[in-house]
This record gives C-alpha cells, structure tokens and sequence, in this order.
C-alpha cells in the first residue's frame, strides 16, 4: 500500500488545559501532532489552567461547552492544514478523569442530527442542564463522600466494592451534591457523562457509554463484578442508572463517526470509534509497560501507577480496571499540585525560566541543607490540607527560602511525597524498579534526576510525553484489529534511561522522607492554613 493510501490512527486527549491530537500509522510512526489550549485559544471562557476555582477555593469546574468549541477549532486547524481525515480508521481518545457532564433531555436528538452547516458548538450550546462541569481538582464534597461510605457500610468497604475510598473528585459524590443542591437541573438531565465518554458522543453523533477503567473512577463501580453498584447508585441519585446508561469494555468498538464529521471533515464513513478512557489509563497504554514498570506523570496533575495482576483495597489511592486487559487492575495514586504549583515557582523565583529553574536544581545540593518545603497551593488530596509551608533543618517554620532554594525544595517535597504515597498503596519501588516519567515536565532533566535520586531507581522517557493521546492511538489499533496488545506495541521506541541515582542519595532521602512524613502531619487535616503571611 502507498503512503497516500495507508490507514491512520487518530488519538485525543482532552486534558485539564488543553485537547492533543496525535495521528499514527501502521509502523506507529507519528505523523501528525496537533493541539488547542483552553487559556489561551479560547480567551472569551477566561479559565486559569482551563479550569474556573470557585470563591470557596474548594469548587472547581469548566464550562462543558468550551470543550466543544476547542473541539471545533481542533478540526477546524487539522483541516486548514490538509489533514487527511479520509485515511483514518478508527479513532480513541481520553479525557481527564473524574469530571462529569450532564446532557440536556432531548440531546440524544441533537447529537443524531447535526446538521454539517454549522459548528458543533453553535447547535450544542442549550445541550447542557448543568452548564459548569465539576472536575478533577474539585474538592466541595466532602460531605457527600462521607454519607456514601456511610451508606455503604463504612470507607474500606467503599474501596472493596469500587477500588478507593470516598474521594471528593469523584464522579459519584459529585452527582450526590447536585441531585440534594440543584434538583430540578438533576431531573432534567438525560444523561451523564464522564469527559472521556462525553468527547466519544462527539465523534459517534450518540451519548457514547463510559468504558469500564475510567468508569472505575466514580466511586459507582463495582470493580469486580464490573457492573454498577446497585447500593452506590441508591445513595448517589434516583433514577441515576438509566442516566449513567451501560459500561463497556474499554477496548471496544462503540461506533462509526457521525455523518456531521464525514460531511463537514471529509472522514471515512468506515471509520470506527473505540470506548474513550481516562488520561491516566490511556497513559498506561501509551507507555507500552512491562510488569513491575513505576509510571510517574508529571501533567496538571502529577499521578504515580502501575499495572496490577490483582486488587487489594487500601485505603490511600485507587485501583482502577485496567484498559488494556479488563481481567487485571492498574493502581494509582493523583496529587493535585503538581505542573502549575511548579509553574508558579518557576514564574515567581526563576524569572519564568525553566533553563533557570533547572540550572538552580542543578546547583543545589540533594537534601538542601535541611530545607524542607510543602506547597499545596491548592487543596491536596493526600493529604486534604492547602498552604504553603516552609521548615529549616531544625524543622522550625521560617517565613521564606532563597530563590534556589524554594526551587529545589518544591521538586523535593513533591517526589517524596509521591514515592510515599505509592508505597502506602503498595506499589514498591526497588533499585532495579524501571520509572517511566511522562506528561510535559518529563521534558525537564533536571526533575528527572530528582525523581531518580528520591525514588532510588533509574528514570526513563520516550521521545513523546503525550502518552495519553499515543496511547488512545495504540487503544485505537487494538480495539480494530483484535490482537494482542503487545503485537500492537511491538514496534513502540523503547524509552531512553535519562537518570541514574546519584552517590549518597539513598540515605538523604531516607533520613528527608520521615522528617517530610512528620511535617506533613502537622498539617490541619480538611482545614485551609497559609503560613506565607
Ligand atoms: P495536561 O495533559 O494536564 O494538560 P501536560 O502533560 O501537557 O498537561 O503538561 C503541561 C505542563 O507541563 C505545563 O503546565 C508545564 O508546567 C509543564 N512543562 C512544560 N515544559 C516544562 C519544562 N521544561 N519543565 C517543567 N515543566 C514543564
Ligand atoms: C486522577 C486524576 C487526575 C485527572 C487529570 O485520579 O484525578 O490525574 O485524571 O489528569
């Protein structure tokens, strides 16, 4: 077959700031790269970070309908640039987890008929009952989670039944908070969707159903069984199983594209759609692992998984379905200040440099003399605290640290607490352990030395830190051909070793992890202290 000729995958990712595009073919070579960002392409929404925070600091959502018009003006770019939508076979995507989106009675209908004449915006603007789509790093239900573990007979069976304790993000507690606050937007919603599966009803024309792994994130799973927990449903909302609609599998075939994307596009009427799937799930597949591989991914969110042959419930982190193979797990574990906490550092003590900020991380010693920071300039999930803390070598609260040194101390505390929290989880990492770093500050070098040296292990990347939209390609090419996954990877780049441990570091940060533990303690659980006045 010609090059003109041969078939195409499509992957999308829609993240916190942004929707990626990545295309493949056969040999999984990438042959085209595209992206639209919420803060700065679509200015009129006035998100930070693609997201809205609330005047309670605790409520954090994106407007549904941005995400349609960054839709929009993705194809729109593709096709100015002569993409060649007619060779793409099937397509899969992602989105950030968590975060739901509640269609309008009578959308079904909108969707089945849009008319190629205008934008996919223009005819869904009325389509939402709840306009504002609670997120990810949303943390107003405290409450709701409470009274589901409740209801279910206490947190550890909550993680028994769907793979994690009550956590605020999560789907579940965040439809209980709108049936009890906004009963009447409640009753007039047909249908709710996760982000993942909401992106998929663009593609399909059709509310697309959630996939199984994502879907694990709802706190409505039951994981197990891998039907919807019949108890969790009950405390969430009524009527909420025909809203939620039925799971799949999440490498299967949901559809073909909508005859709104083959006329206006110019996209294959055979092309198929595979179940969309949550970013951290779609980054498992998009770094090909091997048993016993540590991911680490450094995006808006900083997350920390691994493939799992079985589950266990604990009650820190989460176990998800895994997407590749429905019959094993992944665990995971998210922290929420992860990309832009680092950003605010590097703007405010770096000049806006990331070159600077590496060359202070460089300069300064492992362990910092002492120097411990905590930085949760937003609230945490593990644990629920926000503030931003400083401690000298005598643990002593100070008011601030030099530049260099607030540099290396947010790179610090934040890789401590991530291996920490993914031993609690009990995801082990020995010497021997292979980290895969992804996620757009796995470009940065300097980091992944701190990640080696905290983690004690050597740290690897491949060529793309988009592997959320690679790995909806490779979901894409899996879910079509039926094969085994590692047929469909063969051909993947290894990834590159990048960072070995340095001399002395094991024992610095051993000794740095339990004064870090302890610190972190003292911090109020569930309570909002900023000790920088
Ligand atoms: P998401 O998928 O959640 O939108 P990405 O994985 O694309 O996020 O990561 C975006 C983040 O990558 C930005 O917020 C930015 O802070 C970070 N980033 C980009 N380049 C660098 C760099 N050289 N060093 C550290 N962080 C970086
Ligand atoms: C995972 C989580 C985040 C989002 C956004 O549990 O909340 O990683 O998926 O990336």
């Amino acid at each position: 077959m010609d090059a003109e000729e041969a078939r195409l995958f499509l992957g999308l990712d829609f993240s916190t700031q942004q929707i990626k595009a990545v295309t493949i073919n056969d040999d999984l070579k990438i042959v085209n790269e595209t992206a639209v960002k919420f803060d700065t392409d679509l200015p009129e929404y006035k998100t930070q970070g693609g997201v809205h925070i609330q005047d309670d600091h605790v409520t954090v959502t994106t407007p549904s309908i941005m995400w349609v018009k960054a839709f929009d003006i993705l194809l729109d770019r593709m096709k100015e640039d002569g993409f060649p939508f007619n060779r793409l076979v099937c397509i899969s995507g992602a989105g950030q987890q968590h975060g739901s989106v509640y269609w309008k009675k009578g959308t079904k209908e909108v969707l089945k008929n849009l008319t190629e004449k205008a934008s996919l915006h223009e005819q869904l603007q009325n389509g939402f009952s709840i306009p504002d789509s609670p997120i990810w790093m949303d943390a107003s239900t405290t409450k709701n989670c409470r009274e589901l573990e409740d209801k279910v007979g206490g947190p550890l069976k909550l993680a028994e039944i769907t793979g994690s304790r009550g956590f605020e993000r999560y789907t579940g507690n965040q439809i209980m908070k709108i049936s009890q606050t906004r009963p009447s937007e409640y009753e007039i919603t047909e249908r709710i969707s996760l982000v993942s599966s909401f992106a998929a009803s663009l593609l399909i024309g059709d509310y697309a159903p959630i996939d199984l792994s994502d879907g694990s994130g709802m706190n409505l799973l039951d994981i197990t069984t891998k039907k919807w927990s019949p108890k969790c449903l009950q405390a969430c909302g009524s009527d909420l199983s025909s809203k939620l609609g039925d799971m799949v599998s999440s490498k299967q075939i949901i559809g073909s594209v909508s005859q709104f994307l083959i006329g206006r596009y110019n996209f294959n009427p055979s092309c198929k759609v595979v179940a969309f799937t949550g970013d951290n799930p779609a980054s498992l597949a998009g770094v090909a692992p091997k048993l016993g591989d540590a991911i680490i991914s450094l995006g808006s969110s900083d997350t920390v998984f691994s493939w799992l042959s079985r589950q266990t419930a604990e009650l820190e982190g989460h176990i998800f379905v895994n997407p590749i193979d429905s019959d094993t797990y992944m665990s995971l574990v998210c922290f929420k200040n992860g990309s832009l906490t680092r950003e605010r550092i590097k703007n405010e003590c770096a000049e806006g440099s990331w070159d600077k900020f590496s060359d202070y991380l460089k300069n300064t010693p492992m362990g910092n003399n002492g120097n411990i920071g905590i930085y949760f300039d937003v609230m945490e999930i593990q644990p629920l605290a926000q503030g931003i803390f400083h401690f000298n070598k005598s643990n002593e609260k100070v008011s601030s640290f030099p530049h260099d040194v607030e540099v290396r101390a947010v790179i610090e505390s934040q890789m401590i607490a991530r291996k920490m929290y993914m031993e609690m989880r009990g995801m082990h990492v020995g010497p021997d352990t292979r980290i895969l770093a992804t996620g757009g500050a796995s470009l940065n070098k300097a980091i992944l030395q701190v990640i080696s040296d905290v983690f004690g292990a050597p740290v690897f990347v491949s060529d793309i830190p988009n592997s959320a939209a690679l790995g909806s390609c490779y979901r894409a090419k899996h879910g079509l051909d039926g094969c085994e996954f590692t047929d469909v990877v063969r051909s993947h780049p290894q990834p590159e070793c990048v960072a070995v441990p340095a001399e002395g570091a094991r024992q610095i940060y051993k000794e740095m992890t339990v004064r870090y533990k302890a610190l972190e303690k003292t911090l109020a659980n569930n309570s909002r202290v900023d000790s920088r006045t």
